[in-house]
C-alpha cells in the first residue's frame, strides 16, 4: 500500500464549453468554440457545446456526484463570454451560475479550482483583430480576470490564469486544429506573448487586491520529450522538441526569458520577436503560488533535417489509450523530478491526468474501465514517488469527472470517470469512479 499525505488534495476536472451547453442562456454570448465546431469539417460529426452534459442545469446534481465520490477538490472554468458577452459590458447574470455552483461546493466542503480561461474566447475578442494576436487581449483579459476576483474571490483557494497556454496558441494560431484555426506561427507565437502576459497582468491585479486565503497560479500541459537514440543529432531534435512544448512557456514564468536557443530557430520562421516590449517578461515572470501540471503522455522524437523543429516523432513502445497516446507513468516522474531540480519548490498540482478509453455500459448498468483504474492508479504512484522523495507535490486532479465534449472529437471519446447518456443526460459512475472513492477514504493506492 502506498499512503498519500494527510492534506494531498483529491480531485476532479473539467472545463466550461465541455460540459455547460446552456451556449444562448443568461446573456451569454459565442466563444470562438461556438463559431469552429459550427464551421463544416472542424469537429467529428459537426458536433458541438450546444447542450454537451447540460451541466449548467444539472450542476447540482453534479456536485452531488463528487460528494458521492468522495472528491476534496473541483477544478472548473468560467466561460469568458458569460461574464462579458460583449467589449466592457458585464453580464451579472452570468456570473451569478457561478456563485450557485460555488455555493453548492462549498455547502458540500469540496474546495474550488477556478480556471479563469479554458479556451472559450469571447468571439466578440476574436473579431477585434484576432483575439490573442491583439495586444489589448491583455487589457480585456485583466479586466475579466478581475471581475472574478472582486465577485469570488476569497470563496476561491485555488486560481488558475489559464489552461494550457500551448494548445491556446500554438495548437490553435498555428497547427490550426483548435480554435481559431489559424496556420500561422508567427501568429502563434503572438498569441502565446500574449497569454502569458495576461497571466501576469493578472497575478498582479490579483496581488493588489490582498485576496486572502486564495492563491495563483497557472496549469501549463507538459510533455517529456527523448531522444530515439543517444545520437547528438536526436539528442538535439529533443532539445527542440522539448523547447517547443515545454521550455518556450516555462523559462518566462519561472527565469523571465524566453529559451535562446528556440528565439534563434523561431526567428528564422517568424523574423522579428518586435512584439515583445520592455518589461513583459518581468511580468510574465512575477511569482505565483504553485504550478498546475497537465500530463498524459510523453514523446520521443529522432532528427529530421526537414521539420521546422529539426525533430520527428516516434512511436513510443507502450500500450495506448483509445486516443493513440502512449501510456507512460515514469515520464510524469521524470518531468516532476525536473520541475522540482530545474525551475521550482512550489507547491505543485496535477491539475490533469486521465485517460479515454472505450468504455460501455453492460446489461448490469455497470461501466467496467478497469484498463482507466489502471492508468490513474500507475499515475498516482508515479506522483507518490515523487512526493516520497520529497517532492512538493500537494494534489491530484483527474480529467476528468465526466465523460464530455472532447474538442475536436466531440463526444466520441469518453475521458470521464463517470459515464454520460448523451441521449438521457443520465450519469453512471463507472468501475472508476468506485475505485477513486477509495483511493480518497482510505487516502492510499494498493500496490
Ligand atoms: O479535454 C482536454 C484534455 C484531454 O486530453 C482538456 O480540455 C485539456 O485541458 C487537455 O489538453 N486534455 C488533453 N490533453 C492531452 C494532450 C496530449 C497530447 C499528446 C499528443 C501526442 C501525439
Amino acid at each position: 500500500m502506498i499512503k498519500f499525505p494527510k492534506e494531498f488534495v483529491w480531485g476532479v476536472a473539467t472545463s466550461s464549453y465541455q460540459i455547460e451547453g446552456a451556449v444562448n442562456e443568461d446573456g451569454r454570448t459565442p466563444s470562438i468554440w461556438d463559431t469552429f465546431s459550427k464551421t463544416e469539417g472542424k469537429t467529428y460529426n459537426g458536433h458541438t457545446g450546444d447542450v454537451a452534459c447540460d451541466h449548467y442545469h444539472r450542476y447540482k446534481e453534479d456536485v452531488e456526484i463528487m460528494k458521492e465520490i468522495g472528491v476534496k477538490a473541483y477544478r472548473f472554468s468560467i466561460a469568458w463570454p458569460r461574464i462579458f458577452p460583449e467589449e466592457g459590458k458585464y453580464n451579472p447574470k452570468g456570473m451569478d451560475f457561478y456563485k450557485r455552483l460555488v455555493d453548492e461546493l462549498l455547502k458540500r466542503d469540496i474546495t474550488p479550482a477556478a480556471t479563469i480561461y479554458h479556451w472559450d474566447l469571447p468571439k466578440w475578442a476574436y473579431d477585434k483583430r484576432g483575439g490573442w494576436l491583439n495586444r489589448d487581449s491583455v487589457k480585456w483579459y485583466v479586466e475579466y480576470a478581475t471581475k472574478l476576483f472582486e465577485e469570488l474571490g476569497d470563496a476561491i483557494p485555488l486560481w488558475i490564469t489559464h489552461n494550457e497556454p500551448w494548445c491556446a496558441s500554438i495548437l490553435s494560431y498555428g497547427i490550426g486544429e483548435h480554435a481559431p484555426g489559424h496556420k500561422n506561427y508567427r501568429e502563434a507565437l503572438i498569441a502565446a506573448h500574449h497569454i502569458l502576459l495576461s497571466h501576469g497582468e493578472a497575478v498582479k491585479a490579483f496581488r493588489e487586491m490582498n485576496i486572502k486565503g486564495s492563491k495563483i497560479g497557472i496549469t501549463l500541459n507538459l510533455t517529456p520529450v527523448y531522444p530515439a537514440s543517444e545520437k547528438e543529432e536526436d539528442k538535439l531534435a529533443a532539445q527542440y522538441a522539448d523547447g517547443f512544448s515545454n521550455r518556450w512557456f516555462l523559462d518566462p514564468i519561472f527565469k523571465g526569458n524566453y529559451p535562446e536557443d528556440m528565439m534563434e530557430l523561431y526567428s528564422k520562421i517568424i523574423g522579428e520577436f518586435d512584439f515583445i516590449k520592455e518589461g513583459d517578461l518581468e511580468t510574465i515572470s512575477v511569482p505565483i503560488d504553485f504550478l498546475g501540471v497537465n500530463y498524459y503522455t510523453r514523446g520521443i522524437v529522432k532528427y529530421d533535417e526537414e521539420s521546422m523543429l529539426k525533430a520527428e516523432n516516434v512511436p513510443g513502445p507502450g500500450k495506448r489509450t483509445e486516443m493513440g497516446w502512449e501510456i507512460s507513468p515514469e515520464s510524469l516522474y521524470d518531468l516532476l523530478k525536473r520541475l522540482d531540480r530545474e525551475y521550482t519548490k512550489l507547491p505543485m498540482y496535477i491539475t490533469e491526468n486521465g485517460a479515454a478509453f472505450k468504455d460501455e455500459v453492460t446489461e448490469d448498468g455497470r461501466v467496467r474501465d478497469d484498463e482507466r483504474i489502471e492508468y490513474i492508479k500507475e499515475h498516482l504512484k508515479a506522483a507518490a514517488k515523487f512526493i516520497e522523495e520529497g517532492g512538493n507535490l500537494k494534489g491530484y486532479f483527474v480529467w476528468s469527472l465526466m465523460d464530455n465534449f472532447e474538442w475536436v472529437h466531440g463526444y466520441s471519446k469518453r475521458f470521464g470517470i463517470v459515464y454520460v447518456d448523451y441521449e438521457t443526460q443520465k450519469r453512471i459512475l463507472k468501475d472508476s469512479a468506485l475505485w477513486y472513492k477509495e483511493v480518497i477514504l482510505s487516502n492510499s493506492i494498493e500496490y
